[in-house]
């Protein structure tokens, strides 16, 4: 494996990875594009924070307070640094990904879109990136537009992405990368096209900051989310970056706590960037713990992160493909590179559900998802089946995880197997 990237010592902070399932099998844990798993360094931070210096933030003087304020502020400088997304200004903290593109579509785009207006997204995209725009556009009269996608390989069909932007969209939002089929798309390109046609570009993130060097001032996008759990950190919380004069020239839709500067009986003024957004007690172990993801990742060191990843999938894709009978949906490995695939690897088995292939995975201590990923249109509409398998990797992983994987497939024929 990549030099100074020891996998084994990288194994040894994540305590989880250590436990086994009720049979007695290792827990191989290969759904962490569901959710990651913690290290040590995030749980113990959280600890530390609870034991030592518990308070609310910006409401106390006093020297607890104090602290949280600094850590949980810290935390969106950190994150702000590995996107290279300015500063904490930019950084809102709400929930997870969905909550940060909702948060967009009740803000911006409730404040900017308008009758017969198009928001333009494509067809691999998670619900959370199409719903509300979907309910967006109900409310406004407007119309959502899908990209679609390129055969074999399921890419987005730039040809038809271009076409649909001579619609005028008011707005573009993609996925940079996909959660069923692992595809990373060129974000910079694309958000580039759609600033020439005047859109305000939304990218959501979620698969590919914990994965990969995502730079804000590279893609230009003007909106983008992420969720800090698939990162290493705790759930429940999430971030929307944005620039500057965006969320400047946008109202909040919560009102409360925090959000304000002053307010009066019969009116008030909002407070600056990035607490505008975040009204009530925000959720601070969970900044506090996506901080110390952030150290965690950038100490290991997210280029070698994503030159482990993209090794593993390039070994499970030479072992999966030759199987009989398997099918695998995405780019093919001798198409794979670095810049064009995730550690996301979807497929079937000829004749088996595979809500029966999970089962018997997780029978073998292979945990991995089936089902539509909450992304139904495109699984069922575009690859035409009602759920796919998946398994995803992350820096935990190791290629005798993905030979347990092959060895449940082979378990799953001898089973299951018709036809
Ligand atoms: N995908 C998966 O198993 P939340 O749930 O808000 O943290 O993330 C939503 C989301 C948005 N976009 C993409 C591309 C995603 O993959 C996800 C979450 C998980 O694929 C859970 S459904």
């Amino acid at each position: 494996m990549e030099q100074g990237f020891d996998v084994e010592e990288i194994r040894r902070d994540f305590p989880i990875l250590q436990t086994k399932t009720r049979n007695g099998k290792p827990l191989v844990y290969l759904d962490s594009a569901a959710t990651s798993q913690k290290p040590v360094q995030v749980i113990g931070k959280i600890e530390e924070y609870y034991r030592n210096y518990n308070a609310n933030i910006h409401r106390g003087l006093y020297e607890i307070s104090v602290r949280s304020t600094d850590e949980y502020t810290g935390s969106k400088e950190k994150v702000a640094r590995l996107i290279n997304g300015g500063s904490y200004r930019n950084i809102i903290y709400c929930r997870n990904t969905t909550e940060a593109i909702n948060l967009v579509a009740l803000s911006w785009a409730d404040q900017n879109i308008s009758q017969d207006d198009i928001v333009l997204t494509t067809q691999m995209e998670h619900h959370s990136n199409i719903v509300p725009w979907q309910m967006l556009a109900k409310k406004k009269k407007a119309r959502v537009e899908y990209a679609g996608l390129s055969k074999p390989n399921l890419s987005i069909d730039m040809e038809d992405y271009k076409e649909k932007l001579e619609h005028g969209p008011k707005l573009v939002a993609f996925s940079h990368v996909s959660n069923v089929l692992g595809t990373i798309n060129d974000a910079k390109e694309m958000a580039r096209l759609a600033h020439k046609h005047g859109a305000v570009v939304l990218v959501d993130g979620a698969q590919a900051v914990p994965h990969m060097k995502v730079d804000m001032k590279d893609i230009g996008a003007d909106f983008y989310a992420f969720s800090s759990h698939k990162m290493l950190g705790p759930a429940g919380i999430g971030v929307l970056y944005g620039k500057e004069p965006l969320l400047e020239g946008t109202d909040p839709v919560i009102g409360g706590g925090d959000m304000i500067r002053s307010v009066r009986f019969d009116s008030c003024t909002w407070n600056e960037l990035p607490w505008k957004f975040e009204a009530g007690t925000p959720n601070i172990e969970g900044g506090i713990g996506l901080g110390a993801a952030v150290d965690y990742i950038e100490k290991v060191g997210i280029e070698r992160i994503r030159r482990h990843e993209i090794a593993m999938t390039k070994y499970a894709l030479s072992g999966f493909e030759e199987m009989e009978g398997v099918e695998i949906y995405g780019e093919r490995l001798e198409k794979v590179n670095e810049s064009n695939k995730a550690g996301v690897i979807s497929f079937n088995i000829k004749g088996v559900h595979p809500h029966d292939v999970a089962s018997i995975f997780d029978s073998e201590g292979v945990a991995i998802r089936a089902g539509h990923h909450c992304a139904m249109p495109l699984v069922t509409q575009v690859i035409g089946e009602p759920a796919v398998a998946r398994m995803s990797f992350y820096l935990y992983n190791t290629e005798s995880d993905v030979d347990k994987a092959a060895e449940a497939v082979a378990k799953v024929k001898r089973m299951l197997k018709r036809g």
